[in-house]
């Protein structure tokens, strides 16, 4: 029978070995028992990682939004879909029922119909936490229109770039966002977004502050009188398994960010599964994922994977710290949350205050923790366990990426026995190995190396957006057929996986991918730098922060420090976020270069976390005088 839901460990290896000997056959069943289609597949999977071309369900036809919602409509129109907590305690929680949501989401439809939206074209959302973000999200799905959400914390330089990568000609988005006691005018970083943005031709405005806001002629348009008059049918566009559903941006090394592409049926497939079973989700069950929609873990399980589920999620639009440190908890003593699921660095933030906050709430309803983003350490792992879990509920250790769509490598609570630091085990379907510096895959076990993957999972991402080229040199071209995730990892004794971390320049704070290069772009446009290097260290909240190593020109004159490493961070603020500002900037005379006149991050990376005992070889050094130089004036 189905091998949909698992709840020991031994089924789990037997799931396990059947997806590997028969992955087809494996993946068949599943999409057979526990989704709605329109027309069955005529073939599971055809790919080849050296195109690379990867096609799940060929053939078949559905519409994710019919298994999101319509499908749910004879079992549970009135139980909540969205319970919606907003950022002010003293501002109502909503419960949107499924019945609702449908009706939200076909209305929302047939607005972006009226204003000429396309199977096919992209939207960009840009959007704070609020239900409208998913009804956004699913409207689009519905009539299928590729949506392209950017996380509202990005600054009109990065949403700009990301709506004219894969040409947007419409918006979604707000007049403003709350974040604890700030306002942000949303409205208007779209609006300086936008004068960059010839291709996109129509802003819908959703009204969330009541801040001013100036609307455009012809441009922007208010979405509450819209979706007054709007029919609330809204009929759900047939789309074949491999139409596209989506477009997400992430960070790369070098360049500019990467719009992975995730298609329907196979995406679909993989998020309802793993969330079912790293979730353990039974009916009734009020499951709690704190990331924001702009980011895949938003997308996958916040969204797609409980709706597919018919589960209730919650959407929290404010922060962990507002209006005090205790909100988390109270939310969920307040919904009695029994999945809850967060990152390594919200964790860390708040084992930092008193303990009265979490102690003077009843989580007894929760039944299992999740984390991801970033290795967790083991002693945020303890704290979560023993002061959230009350070592009574199983964490669960998700390691996947935006490529990869779903978590890929993770315990199964009450199957998987757990270990600090450890993601444990992959999930059926997934077939994880490890490459040495030659290439070659290292069997057995107690051993460290590259994490790659080496055969398709239903919602492995199928390209880069307009770059398929990028896609193939950064996945496939690493390790002969085998997909490279850009992480080391290693497997203990048991097998057990623990991830170590990115391989690449991607440097992870707070739980956000940050490309060095587009930081290092940033900070040389300011006229006085001459060249930068970024690099990360440790920190015992964000997990990593950056230090910049800035050689300035030399103009003879004598610049303001201060001054410079204030206008510095601006520059950074406006070209991407807040979130890249650097926490240390030490002024240096060069940088340490290779030959080839490559920056050797290796021995910045070193010095910036105190790591100097053995620097590696510095042979091939063009300036080895530097090094010292920059060791003596290294910041505190
Ligand atoms: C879901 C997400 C992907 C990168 C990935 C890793 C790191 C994520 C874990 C982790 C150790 C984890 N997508 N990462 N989860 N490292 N343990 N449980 O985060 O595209 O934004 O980031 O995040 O380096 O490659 S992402």
């Amino acid at each position: 029978m189905s091998n949909y839901h698992i709840k020991h460990l031994e089924e789990y290896w037997q799931v396990y070995r059947k997806s590997v000997r028969n992955p087809e056959n494996f993946w068949e069943e599943i999409a057979e028992e526990h989704f709605l289609w329109r027309k069955k597949w005529d073939n599971v999977l055809s790919w080849d990682f050296t195109k690379p071309e990867i096609k799940w369900f060929e053939g078949a036809q559905l519409n994710i939004t019919e298994n999101c919602l319509d499908r749910h409509l004879a079992t549970r129109a009135d139980k909540t879909a969205i319970l919606f907590e907003p950022n002010d305690p003293s501002e109502e929680t909503q419960h949107i029922t499924y019945k609702e949501l449908h009706k939200r989401v076909s209305t929302m439809a047939n607005v972006l119909k009226s204003q000429g939206v396309e199977k096919g074209d992209r939207v960009c959302i840009y959007l704070p936490m609020i239900p409208e973000l998913a009804i956004a999200v699913l409207a689009c799905a519905r009539i299928g229109a590729i949506h392209s959400v950017v996380f509202a914390g990005f600054s009109a330089t990065a949403l700009a770039t990301r709506i004219n990568d894969c040409d947007c000609k419409l918006i979604i988005c707000s007049d403003g966002s709350y974040r604890g006691n700030k306002t942000i005018d949303l409205k208007k970083i779209v609006d300086e977004a936008l004068e960059d943005c010839p291709g996109l031709t129509t802003s819908l405005v959703i009204k969330r502050t009541g801040g001013e806001v100036i609307m455009k002629d012809g441009r922007d348009k208010w979405l509450a009188p819209l979706l007054d008059t709007a029919d609330s049918v809204c009929k759900a566009t047939v789309m074949d398994a491999e139409d596209p559903l989506f477009i997400l941006y992430t960070s790369g090394s070098t360049g500019k960010p990467k719009g992975m592409v995730h298609t329907t049926a196979g995406y679909m497939v993989y998020a309802a599964y793993s969330f079912k079973n790293v979730f353990q989700y039974r009916e009734n069950d009020i499951y709690w994922c704190t990331a924001d929609i702009g980011w895949i873990t938003g997308h996958s399980y916040i969204v797609y994977g409980p709706l597919c589920n018919g589960a209730t999620t919650v959407m929290f639009e404010g922060v962990p710290s507002y209006p005090d440190f205790s909100r988390f908890w109270q939310i969920v003593e307040k919904h009695k949350v029994t999945q809850f699921y967060t990152a390594p660095t919200a964790i860390r933030a708040l084992a930092k205050q008193h303990i009265d906050f979490v102690n003077k709430h009843d989580l007894s309803s929760l039944k299992v923790l999740g984390t991801v983003g970033e290795p967790i350490n083991e002693e945020a792992w303890h704290w979560y366990n023993d002061n959230v879990g009350k070592q009574n509920s199983p964490i669960v250790d998700t390691w996947w990426q935006t490529e990869t769509g779903g978590i890929m490598i993770s315990p199964i609570p009450y199957s998987t026995p757990t270990i600090p630091t450890f993601a444990t085990l992959p999930l059926p379907g997934i077939q994880p190995a490890l490459m040495d510096e030659n290439a070659q895959e290292i069997k057995g076990n107690q051993v460290e190396g590259r994490l790659c993957i080496k055969f398709p999972w239903p919602s492995i991402a199928r390209t880069i957006y307009g770059n398929h080229d990028r896609y193939r040199d950064t996945y496939f071209s690493a390790y002969k057929n085998m997909y490279f995730t850009g992480d080391g990892a290693r497997r203990d004794a048991v097998g057990y996986y623990r991830i170590t971390g990115r391989v690449d320049d991607v440097i992870i704070v707070s739980g956000h991918n940050l490309g060095t290069a587009p930081i290092e772009d940033a900070i040389n446009e300011h006229p006085a730098v001459a060249e930068s290097a970024i690099v990360g260290f440790p920190h015992d909240v964000k997990g990593n922060a950056l230090y910049g190593y800035i050689t300035l020109k030399e103009t003879g004159e004598d610049r303001n420090q201060d001054n410079l490493c204030k206008e510095i961070n601006q520059l950074i603020t406006d070209r991407i976020g807040p979130i890249a500002k650097l926490d240390k900037i030490q002024f240096t005379n060069g940088l340490p270069k290779t030959r080839s006149g490559k920056i050797m991050r290796r021995i910045l990376r070193k010095i910036a976390s105190n790591d100097t005992a053995n620097l590696g070889d510095t042979s091939t050094l063009l300036n080895p005088e530097t090094v010292q130089e920059i060791m003596d004036n290294k910041l505190v």
